[in-house]
């Protein structure tokens, strides 16, 4: 195994990544001219003006067309729209893209359901009986002396029907508080069903419907929460039933976690119901020994992004990284495959692995990857197409070559497995305890640390930086998606990140055993965090708009993100958001979104580039918040 020397690049990879195992990866990269994510952003510098700003409309063959943002340059599209509406509809586009990416993932995890159910899938079973009797209770699903595979047939085909339009409302809102229903039942922004508000906003915003910028945003809010209260939703508690609920447990991570002496299988993505039958797979002693007549010592399993977490959470696999090391991992030189499902991959990751051994598995029909080869999942024939997969990185162990591999010295030791389950029965069976150390001023409040990695700010910075500054201000960091990975990463998921927390919330770490930061899971397990909301304010007597919590997504790039941050809003939660949406062509929509939204829904969204900047906005909004409630 090589090492690499920073020499000569070491300001350039310190400016990308505060990721220590990234490091001699990226400076391969950069030696050996292997073009990453940061090195396309640099190519498109200077990146299109009107469109950061939002007011380039692309949706109509009378365009494209763009508002000039001062005063006295161009006002109306030529449809006659103006930068109020292009920026709205821009926005409700986002929103909505990312809303339907996570409820098709979670219709996908249903269907599963209703095939294991019905005996027409391969290798699945249903692992959490408890979990599925207690929502189909909530469902209303008989279950007295019934058979599991009925009850969840009968739960599957109920959520399916949370996408249509019969019964016009989603059920699993009915969680929230009612003081929280009813801000949204005044607002006019009570989800009706998934994929109805989805594709009313795709109506609304096509040209000549929609022509009211505020009209336009709310019914991007009533969508956002058909997607956290709904699709999300959906896609955690099914996969709970399907796979387990998450519990405590012990991990690693970082690009550390891969192996030398075993065949690597990186599983990239967002969906868990392909990867758990890979996870089987590859523990079959007849594939073990394949990978032993190869010359390797086993079969090594590492995730990436959210699949990464949804296998970290309820399995423990480590974790080899978030979004931004997806290449870099390939540049390790030691994986052997890369599995993908979908959702952010980058669509030239099959030219990254040319240029090593590996070979990317794409194996979505949604999500085909020019250069990859294609193995196509259906639950019909999971394990089938697991166990190819495992048997294609075998074949491909000796075609990797020992010259180039350079794997980081030491992954992290993390907890993760922090369900809203678990942390309850960490806390001895109730969330009194939590409550009682809130209202005691213990914990100050807790926040939601959530989203991506993004090029244009130096990966992971943001995340740890912020959480670091809350924690140290005694406030409880919960976390998902990337964001979950870097604190990961950055030792914060740790009991004995305790350290770096302030006294009190010290004190309360140390006795449960809990680290800081909690790793809630996945992208769709931002729902989790909903969930715990909905417990708080339950147990107060109060709506999710008056706790002292907030959000954050200090380095978000996808539209998933701005779904997750306006069910954020529309639910009561103050949210920061580290990098600037696509809105600042249109002062009015600013207004709206920072300000006159508070009269809507009790909650605005706030824009704060530097972390410590943004915890001190969001340490100032808790404590008012606590104020309010006398506490
Ligand atoms: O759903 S945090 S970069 S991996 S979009 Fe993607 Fe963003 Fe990561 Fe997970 Ni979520």
């Amino acid at each position: 195994m090589r090492n690499f020397d920073l020499k000569g690049i070491k300001d350039k990879v310190d400016e990308r990544t505060i990721d220590k195992s990234a490091k001699s990866a990226m400076a391969l990269t950069l030696r050996e001219g292997i073009e990453t994510v940061w090195d396309r952003l640099e190519k498109q510098q200077p990146q299109c003006g009107f469109g950061q700003l939002g007011v380039c409309c692309n949706r109509c063959t009378m365009g494209p067309c763009r508002i000039d943002p001062f005063e006295g340059g161009l006002e109306r599209g030529v449809c006659g729209a103006n930068a109020d509406l292009i920026v709205a509809r821009n926005f409700l586009d986002d929103l909505s893209t990312g809303a339907a990416a996570h409820s098709d993932h979670g219709r996908e995890v249903v269907e599963t359901l209703y095939k294991t159910s019905t005996g027409q899938s391969q290798g699945y079973r249903i692992v959490d009986r408890e979990k599925l009797n207690r929502i189909a209770v909530e469902l209303g699903v008989d279950v007295k002396d019934r058979d599991q595979n009925d009850i969840g047939k009968d739960v599957a085909l109920y959520l399916l029907e949370e996408f249509g339009t019969i019964k016009n409302s989603i059920k699993f809102v009915e969680r929230a508080p009612d003081q929280t229903r009813k801000i949204w039942k005044n607002a006019g922004i009570y989800p009706r069903s998934v994929d109805r508000e989805i594709v009313e906003a795709m109506h609304r915003i096509h040209m000549g419907v929609g022509a009211d910028y505020a009209n336009i945003l709310l019914h991007g809010l009533r969508t956002s929460l058909s997607d956290g209260w709904g699709g999300s939703m959906m896609a955690t508690e099914v996969s709970d039933i399907l796979f387990g609920t998450p519990e405590i447990k012990e991990s690693t991570i970082n690009m550390g976690v891969l192996k030398e002496d075993m065949v690597n299988v990186i599983l990239h993505g967002h969906n868990p119901i392909l990867s758990e039958m890979v996870v089987i797979a590859a523990r079959q002693p007849e594939l073990l020994e394949s990978a032993k007549k190869k010359g390797a010592k086993g079969i090594n399993l590492a995730g990436m992004c959210c699949t990464g977490n949804e296998l970290l959470m309820r399995k423990g696999v480590p974790v080899a990284g978030s979004f931004l090391n997806q290449e870099l991992a390939i540049a390790t030189g030691a994986v052997e495959v890369m599995v993908v499902d979908y959702q952010c991959i980058f669509p030239s990751i099959a030219q990254t692995a040319d240029c090593f051994h590996t070979k990317i598995i794409s194996t979505s029909e949604k999500s085909k990857v020019p250069g990859a080869v294609h193995m196509e999942f259906h639950p019909e024939t999971a394990s089938d197409t697991a166990e190819k997969i495992i048997r294609t990185a075998i074949e491909n162990y000796p075609m990797r070559n020992p010259d180039r591999v350079m794997i980081p010295p030491k992954p992290v030791k993390m907890l993760a497995g922090f369900s809203v389950e678990a942390i309850v029965k960490a806390l001895g069976g109730t969330a009194k305890p939590l409550i009682d150390v809130i209202a005691a001023g213990k914990i100050r409040g807790a926040v939601g640390i959530v989203g991506c990695n993004n090029p244009k700010i130096r990966q992971d910075y943001g995340h740890v930086t912020l959480a670091k500054e809350l924690i140290k201000n005694n406030i409880l960091v919960v976390e998902t998606g990337c964001a979950a990975i870097a604190s990961g990463k950055a030792g914060l998921m740790l009991p004995e990140a305790a350290e770096m927390a302030g006294d009190r919330l010290k004190e309360v770490c140390l006795s449960l055993g809990i680290p800081p930061v909690l790793h809630m899971g996945s992208c769709v397990d931002c729902s989790r965090i909903l969930v715990l909301g909905a417990e708080l304010g339950k147990a107060l007597g109060v709506g999710i708009d008056q706790l002292p919590m907030a959000g954050a997504a200090p380095e978000w790039y996808s539209q998933k993100a701005v779904s997750i941050a306006s069910y954020f809003v529309s639910s009561g939660v103050y949210t920061v958001l580290g990098v600037p949406p696509k809105i600042f062509g249109s002062k009015n929509v600013i207004n709206l979104v920072a300000k006159d939204i508070q009269n809507v829904v009790n909650a605005t969204f706030a824009v704060e580039p530097d972390p410590v900047e943004a915890s001190k906005l969001i340490i100032n909004h808790i404590e008012e918040k606590r104020k309010a409630l006398n506490i």
